[in-house]
């Protein structure tokens, strides 16, 4: 099991320091901010090992085997990476959070081709902000993804808090059968209420890892839920757990992690403080539902550090333009149930029924022709999003490009989180301000892949 210790690599930089090769020098030759080499993402088919029954085959991924790669970026780096595509079929990446250009999100047809059996695509982009985000194709979604194609992407800030190690959870489902082979990515009646959940769960692709960590150290727990359907619960046993940050964003205020509720798209990074016995395990679970579900294990080992969650300096707030509220401009956003129709064929991948529509409109897939912006946007101007939810269901809905901070909601208290997905309770109206200050068509949608595929996907257009 990886162990991604922050100590080791801190070493590491120590020892180069030393000796004069550290990123002042690079800096002083222009070689810091040179363009960097391309991390290669190949996409491919492959099998894994995920349940007892055997191995799965048609497994899709990037890399050379395994899960997708952990990317690492800094912010305000550039960064480079060259998708090539093996698949039998089209694919793209989107940068899930990123604030980046419309011709790097990854939206095919809107924002870009899309990259063919055999043809390879560049992104290139500097990261804004840094926290924990991911990465997915836009492309044949609920398949593509479904099959394994979910990244998780670190964002680091040199100025981030100094932990004794990382551990990086990618939290996802795999709806197998009992000969550990691909079922039916859903079920029609199931996508029309919470979506269809995966009958194996796991985190790194492992059920129920077990990670070694520092007793008494303090671990920075980096959570991304990557499924297609599931939403969690999560709780920490055995460890003091405290939420430093929520979907890439530092949290105004820090609190203890206790059922807090992390849908599809969602990240969560925690300070959790190890046990001071060598030995003792802290298990996070997911308790949404009828039997608690161990999710991943860290074990303390060594010699207790005897570190204090107090010590930990704050995360640096991300550069996101602060909403002028006196001048924003309202856009009401219905989340609804729709009469079921047939929703006309987009080359993207439909899932042949719509069931979900935002402001009475359902859309077919990922591709918005021929259904105009839900609303047109002027570069710079301050907006604010009135979701309101109508359905009995949970919905992640996500916009691409452009962070929001929570204003209100009508069922609860809310913290001014800064975000790219906000999970919008059933009855629930929530308001989400933002600048719209990225220029481009951005997707707004549910991120439960089956109701964004049935009706609960639109865009609005920044000119
Ligand atoms: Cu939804």
């Amino acid at each position: 099991m990886p162990l991604f210790t922050r100590r080791n690599l801190l070493k590491a930089s120590a020892v180069a320091g030393a000796y004069g090769v550290g990123v002042g020098i690079a800096g002083k030759f222009g070689l810091a901010e040179a363009a960097p080499e391309p991390q290669v993402l190949k996409a491919l088919k492959t099998t894994a090992s995920l349940a007892d029954s055997g191995v799965t085959k048609d497994i899709m991924t990037w890399g050379d085997a395994g899960m997708p790669p952990v990317l690492r970026m800094t912010k305000g780096k550039p960064f480079a990476a060259r998708l090539t595509n093996t698949l039998d079929e089209p694919t793209t990446i989107h940068w899930h959070g990123l604030r980046i250009a419309n011709k790097m999100d990854g939206v095919p047809f809107m924002t870009q081709p899309y990259v063919y059996t055999g043809d390879s695509f560049d992104y290139a982009f500097t990261p804004p902000d840094a926290g924990t985000f991911w990465y997915h194709p836009h492309c044949n979604t609920l398949t593509q993804m479904g099959h394994g194609m979910t990244g998780v992407l670190l964002v680091e800030d040199p100025d981030d808090p100094v932990f004794d190690a990382e551990v990086v959870l990618n939290l996802r489902d795999w709806r197998l059968g009992g000969d550990g082979q691909f079922i039916a990515a859903f079920r029609p009646r199931d996508a029309a209420k919470t979506g269809t959940y995966g009958t194996v769960r796991t985190a790194n692709w492992y059920q129920e890892p077990q990670y070694d960590a520092p007793a008494g150290g303090l671990i920075r727990l980096r959570i991304a839920v990557t499924d297609v359907t599931r939403i969690f619960s999560l709780k920490m046993e055995g460890a003091e757990a405290t939420v430093i940050a929520l979907d890439g964003n530092p949290v105004p205020k820090r609190f203890p992690l206790d059922l807090l509720l992390i849908g599809p798209g969602q990240r969560l990074d925690l300070a959790v403080r190890m046990p001071d016995s060598e030995g003792a395990v802290a298990t996070l679970e997911d308790i949404r539902g009828t039997m608690p579900k161990t999710i991943a294990k860290l074990c303390a080992v060594g010699t207790s550090l005897k570190r204090n969650v107090g010590d930990l300096t704050a995360l640096g707030e991300n550069p996101v333009a602060k909403p002028d509220l006196s001048a924003a401009q309202k856009i009401p956003l219905i989340l609804s149930a729709t009469a079921e129709s047939a929703p006309v064929d987009s080359i993207c991948g439909t899932l042949g029924y719509s069931f979900w529509a935002i402001n009475k409109v359902p859309w077919p897939g990922d591709t918005p022709d021929p259904t105009a912006p839900l609303a047109e946007l002027k570069l710079g101007k301050s907006y604010i999003l009135q979701l309101e939810n109508v359905t009995p269901h949970t919905h992640p809905i996500h916009l691409h490009g452009m962070s929001f901070t929570v204003l209100s909601s009508s069922t609860r208290k809310v913290e001014p989180l800064v975000s790219d997905t906000y999970l919008v309770q059933p009855d629930e109206k929530v308001q989400l301000a933002f600048v719209a200050d990225n220029p481009g068509d951005w997707l707004l949608h549910c991120h439960i892949i089956e109701h964004q595929k049935t009706g609960m996907t639109s865009y609005v257009r920044v000119v």
